[in-house]
């Protein structure tokens, strides 16, 4: 658990599908009608009205995001966001992935969310490092919390399975400040 002003980070092993929180980020592509992976749970879990309003938002350009309900999900929203296919790295993939957690974290303040949880975005089949997508994820998070205070107060990074959780976890506790030395 890492405090960023008023605002708590923490990693769990969790199934996304299954937080009560204002809105869960689905590792979305840019048809935003589905797909496999944490999309195809998602979308398992909303039932047909979630495909429906997808249907209506036109897809979403690479590293946006679009929000909409989250119907039989137990959290409110879900924000859509498209991630990098890794290409090596040379295609600007570090920059649409920061993007794609930056506009996640607007639409979710936008929409007044006090509490949000992403997958590890790209990190699945569209095969991101996963060492370098939880630093980008970590840091786009804390440096849009520290830009503008919103109503964002606790973000959880579910991961899937353990190896990726401890990625998260050696990120978040790399960046605790330093215990206080006595005077
Ligand atoms: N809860 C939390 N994390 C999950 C869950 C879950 N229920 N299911 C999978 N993950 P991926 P991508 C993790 O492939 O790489 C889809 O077909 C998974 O272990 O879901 O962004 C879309 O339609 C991995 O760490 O997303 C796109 O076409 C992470 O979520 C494409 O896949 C992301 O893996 C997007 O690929």
């Amino acid at each position: 658990m890492l405090p960023i002003g008023q605002c708590r980070l923490e990693a769990r092993v969790v199934d996304i599908t299954t937080l009560a929180v204002d809105a869960i980020v689905n590792a979305a592509n840019t048809s935003l009608l589905g797909g496999g992976g944490v999309d195809g749970a998602i979308h398992r879990a909303a039932g047909r009205d979630l495909l429906r309003e997808c249907e209506t938002l036109g897809g979403c350009a690479t590293g946006n995001a679009k929000l909409t309900a989250g119907y039989r999900l137990p959290a409110k929203h879900v924000i859509h966001a498209v991630g990098p296919v890794w290409g090596g790295g040379g295609h600007g993939e570090a920059e649409l992935l920061a993007s794609c957690y930056r506009r996640s974290m607007e639409l979710a303040q936008d929409a007044h969310c006090v509490s949000i949880a992403f997958p590890a975005i790209s990190c699945g089949v569209y095969r991101f490092p996963a060492q370098q997508a939880v630093r980008i994820a970590v840091s786009t998070v804390i440096a849009t919390l520290q830009q503008a205070a919103g109503s964002i107060s606790h973000v959880t990074f579910a991961c899937f399975d353990d190896p990726m959780f401890q990625l998260y976890e050696r990120e978040l506790n790399g960046r605790q400040a330093p215990p206080s030395k006595p005077a």
